[in-house]
């Protein structure tokens, strides 16, 4: 499906720690094209790039950015750093793979000490759609257009589901069980 150009400041930015994050980070890219959010999106670690990940992060809630959504893998600190350096919402997504399936960036992410939030969501391309869908509902309080946009959202995925239970009960009519 052809994604739809966004438009207007970016309200969202969406980081990662490597350029091998963007197959998962694309699918939170894909859904704030699929409610015309304007966002940017950056590779930036924690690691390796200490400095650049800490001026984003402090210059962030000026530039009119809304909510920052960090991906990273391993020793994932990125979403964690970045809160350290803004009040904006900050939403971790913990990458999936390496020698640990993603457990290690979950707990990396998710055990902030109190006092510094990150919203983590579940492993890999899920949790990225989630990220999103989160940013998305943050600027929905504030934003009609957007929270009509969340309800037809919700409303497509139950339709979803009833059509997925009709192919269920035509595959396995009554007649068969
Ligand atoms: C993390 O290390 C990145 O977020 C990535 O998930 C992982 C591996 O990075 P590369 O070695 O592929 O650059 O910091």
């Amino acid at each position: 499906m052809p994604r739809p150009p966004t438009s207007g400041a970016p309200l969202v930015a969406i980081l990662m720690g490597s350029d091998s994050d963007l197959p998962t980070m694309d699918e939170a890219a894909k859904l704030l094209q699929h409610f015309q959010i304007g966002f940017e999106i950056h590779v930036a670690s924690a690691h390796r790039s200490p400095d650049r990940v800490a001026k984003f992060a402090r210059d962030a809630e000026g530039r009119g950015l809304r909510v920052l959504i960090a991906g990273a893998g391993a020793a994932a600190h990125l979403a964690g750093v970045v809160a350290a350096h803004t009040i904006l919402p900050v939403v971790g997504v913990p990458m999936d793979g390496g020698s640990l399936n993603g457990l290690d960036a979950l707990l990396a992410t998710v055990q902030m000490p109190g006092g510094i939030p990150v919203a983590t969501v579940a492993i890999g391309k899920a949790g990225a759609r989630n990220a999103a869908l989160l940013a998305v509902q943050i600027l929905a309080l504030t934003d009609a257009r957007l929270r009509r946009a969340l309800l037809a959202y919700r409303a497509d995925l139950t339709a979803q589901v009833a059509a997925k239970d009709r192919q269920l009960q035509t595959k396995y009519p009554p007649a068969t069980r």
